[in-house]
Parts: C-alpha cells; sequence; structure tokens
C-alpha cells in the first residue's frame, strides 16, 4: 500500500520531474510564517494578450477575426494581410476570441487556419508592445497588492490574504486597475491556493472573474478534464486515460495504488492532492533578480551560416552588455545561458554551470560559446539571448560572500 501520509505542513504540490510551471524560481531564503487564516490567492491572466495589444493600435479590428503571426507584415495604408494569402509553415501565436469561434487557436500552423478562417486578419509580432503593456498591467495591480509573483508576459498570482475586502469587489479593482492602465481585458480567478485559482481565471474567459469558495471545488473544478490542472500536461493525461480516469472527479476517486504502479509515488501523491484541491505553496515575490540577461529579436530571421559574421557579432555584443548589466548590479554569477529562438518561434535554451562565477565579457562569451554548441542550428534565428544566473554579489574585499537575498510576502 502506497504511503501517502505525508503531512500537510510538508507538502507543496509540484508536478514531480520536468513539467514543473509553477516551481519557484529559486530556493527561497525566508518563507513567510503559516498564516493566520485561510489564504486568499488570485490568479490574473490577460484576455487573447498579444492580439488584444494588437488591437489597440489598430482599434478598426474590434469585432474581427485576427490573429497574430510572425511571418505578416504591417498593414499598409488600411490594408490588411489576410490568412487566405498566406504561404509558409508559420504558426499562430494567438488569436481573438472572434478567430477561436472558428476553431482557431494558438500553436495552430497559419495555413491550417486558413482554411478555417481564410478572411482573419493576420497581424505581425510586437514583443516590444507586448513587454511594454505587460509592465503597464503589472504596475497597475502592484497598486492594489505588492504581493505579485510574475509569472510571463501576461499572468501573475497575486496573495490578497491581508486585504480586507471581499473577493468580488477585489476581483472587480484589479480587472478595473488593468483596463483603466491599458485599455486591455483580462479574466481572474480567485481561491485559497494558486493551483484552484489558475483553474479558476481559465473558466470564464475572457473578461471573465470566477471565485472559488467552499464546496465549489466538487460543483466547479471536479466535472473539468483532468488536463485542466496546471502540470497534467499531454502525456499525462493520455497516460490517465487509459486508466478510465478523464475528470478530476475520476482523479479525486482514483485508488492511490493504481497511481503510484504508473506514475511513481512523488507524482501520485500530487496528483491525489491537486485533485484535492490542496496546494500551499506561496506566491513568491522577488526583491533582487535571480537571472540578468540580453536577448535580441532580429529585424529579419537570421541563418546560422550565411549570417555568421552578423549573428557573432550581435552575440558578442550581447555578453559585452550583459557583462556592464552584472558590474552595474555589482554581482556575478556561475551559470551562463542562451536562448534561441527560431523561425518556427520554437525556444531551445542551454546552460553552462562554471566552477567559478563570471562577470567579464570574454568569460561569459566563451562558456555561451560552449552553449551554443550543444544547439543544432538547422533553422533561421529570430532571437538570441544570453543570461547569467546563480547570482551572488561581488563582496568588497574582506567582506564575506552573501547569497542574494529573495523576499517573500
Ligand atoms: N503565446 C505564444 N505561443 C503559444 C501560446 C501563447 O506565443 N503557443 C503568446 C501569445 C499569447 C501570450 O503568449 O497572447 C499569452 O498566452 P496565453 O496562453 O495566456 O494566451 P492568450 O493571452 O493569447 O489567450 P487567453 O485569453 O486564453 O489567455
Ligand atoms: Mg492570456
Amino acid at each position: 500500500m502506497a504511503d501517502f501520509r505525508r503531512s500537510r505542513l510538508d507538502h507543496r504540490p509540484e508536478p514531480p520531474g520536468q513539467q514543473r510551471p509553477d516551481t519557484p524560481p529559486m530556493t527561497p531564503t525566508r518563507v513567510a510564517s503559516a498564516p493566520p487564516r485561510e489564504r486568499r490567492i488570485a490568479h490574473l491572466d490577460m484576455d487573447a494578450f498579444f492580439a488584444s495589444v494588437g488591437l489597440l493600435r489598430y482599434p478598426d479590428l474590434r469585432g474581427q477575426p485576427v490573429v497574430i503571426g510572425g511571418w505578416a507584415s504591417p498593414p499598409e495604408n488600411g490594408q490588411y494581410a489576410r490568412l487566405r494569402d498566406y504561404v509558409g509553415r508559420g504558426v499562430i501565436t494567438t488569436a481573438t476570441y472572434e478567430a477561436r469561434a472558428l476553431g482557431v487557436h494558438s500553436a495552430m500552423g497559419m495555413m491550417k487556419a486558413a482554411r478555417l478562417a481564410p478572411d482573419a486578419i493576420v497581424l505581425p509580432v510586437d514583443f516590444q508592445a507586448y513587454r511594454h503593456y505587460s509592465r503597464l498591467f503589472k504596475a497597475a495591480v502592484a497598486v492594489i497588492t505588492p504581493c505579485i509573483e510574475d509569472r510571463g508576459i501576461d499572468e501573475i498570482y497575486l496573495d490578497l490574504t491581508d486585504l480586507n475586502d471581499d473577493s468580488m469587489a477585489l476581483g472587480r479593482a484589479l480587472k478595473r486597475a488593468v483596463r483603466d492602465a491599458t485599455g486591455l481585458v483580462c479574466s481572474v480567478g480567485i481561491s485559497p491556493n494558486k493551483l484552484l485559482s489558475k483553474i479558476a481565471s481559465d473558466l470564464d474567459k475572457p473578461d471573465g472573474l470566477t471565485i472559488i469558495g467552499p464546496g465549489d471545488l466538487e460543483r466547479r473544478i471536479w466535472p473539468l478534464p483532468a488536463s485542466k490542472v496546471n502540470g497534467i500536461g499531454p502525456k499525462a493525461t493520455r497516460k490517465l486515460q487509459t486508466l478510465g480516469i478523464v475528470t478530476i472527479a475520476d482523479l479525486a476517486a482514483a485508488a492511490p495504488d493504481l497511481l503510484q504502479q504508473h506514475f511513481g509515488l512523488g507524482t501520485a501523491q500530487w496528483l491525489l492532492d491537486v485533485a484535492h484541491g490542496r496546494d500551499d505553496r506561496p506566491v513568491v515575490t522577488e526583491s533582487e533578480p535571480k537571472t540578468i540577461s540580453r536577448e535580441t529579436t532580429f529585424e529579419r530571421d537570421l541563418h546560422a551560416r550565411h549570417d555568421r559574421a552578423l549573428l557573432s557579432q550581435i552575440f558578442l555584443e550581447l555578453c559585452e552588455h550583459l557583462s556592464q548589466d552584472l558590474a552595474r548590479k555589482g554581482v556575478r554569477g556561475a551559470t551562463v545561458g542562451i536562448k534561441l529562438r527560431f523561425d518556427d518561434f520554437r525556444i531551445v535554451t542551454r546552460d553552462l554551470t562554471l566552477d567559478a562565477p563570471v562577470t567579464d565579457a570574454e568569460a561569459i562569451h566563451r562558456a555561451a560559446g560552449q552553449c551554443l554548441k550543444r544547439v543544432t542550428l538547422n533553422r533561421r534565428l529570430r532571437l538570441l539571448g544570453v543570461r547569467v544566473s546563480k547570482l551572488e554579489p561581488i563582496a568588497a574585499p574582506h567582506e564575506p560572500h552573501r547569497p542574494v537575498q529573495l523576499e517573500l510576502c
């Protein structure tokens, strides 16, 4: 019989193995003591983010099916590119809800999407604009609570436990703050933990506000497919299906032994925890960077061989700028990594941990070069990035090294 008697206090549900989408970025140095009352956590996710930012620039497209695709050229004289005219192997990064109604979605090939929605308008990606609006919406929310965990360009977790207003009022205030600051719409889920809030924010998109309170687990969460749980990916979903487990309710009712037999003890424990809505992970805010990086998206996709000279120059400049950033922040790092985005939007990262931390451009360049050698460069490149992590302060002489502090709320 599997031993599932781990105490509530020491468990922190996380999908074991590689799939750890919500794993805090670094081991925290200070952890908040046990909360005196039930926690209230929000998950906020922007609706059709890239497409919605695109519509801010081209408001006449509101209400129309619009997709964002890397290869589209900017509209000229009010003339927009249409999906039906697209030829190539590009993929859609996101689509407006009007386009989704026609069956189009993120990661779908543009040619396939063109068969479903030939009249849909294609806008080019504009990462600068996405980053700008990402910063704006996060700053707007920070006025309501500074206790924010940044989960990427369009999503955050917030700890609302210490605020007195009721959840509905807080959810509305968050959505209003985002809309006032950006003109964009988001969806919010509020529940006692990150796991349920993440599911909840997706339940009523777009412009959703979903609160999961007592009794809602069985009513609203259990009927959902198990794949709605962040961390249960396509492979695990298929494996669960072969065991007759389709919904989260099925998972909650599954025999621990059966799950352990097929997934191992750790994952089985995690699956049962999530099915019962249990998740003690804190909202982790960072007061210091864990990584410093520099990256650049090229004006045109570059070929590893034909554009070798240009790529080498950009690579060196990135390392030099990164070295200056480290010096400015007074830190150095032992892990050097690279990030590549190919023309099909696939991202590849590699890193290398050195014996001693580095700051100088040459050492970063050398280590990053070794990382680069481990990537098969068989497609054109859209983006190149270099990062340094495992940061520590560059101590003044005679001063002992201290680890970079991370703050938790
Ligand atoms: N994105 C991407 N490639 C994907 C998925 C997403 O480039 N395969 C980008 C485009 C999205 C953004 O990330 O706008 C945020 O991803 P989400 O999954 O939150 O999707 P959206 O915000 O577009 O839609 P939703 O309303 O479902 O959140
Ligand atoms: Mg989103």
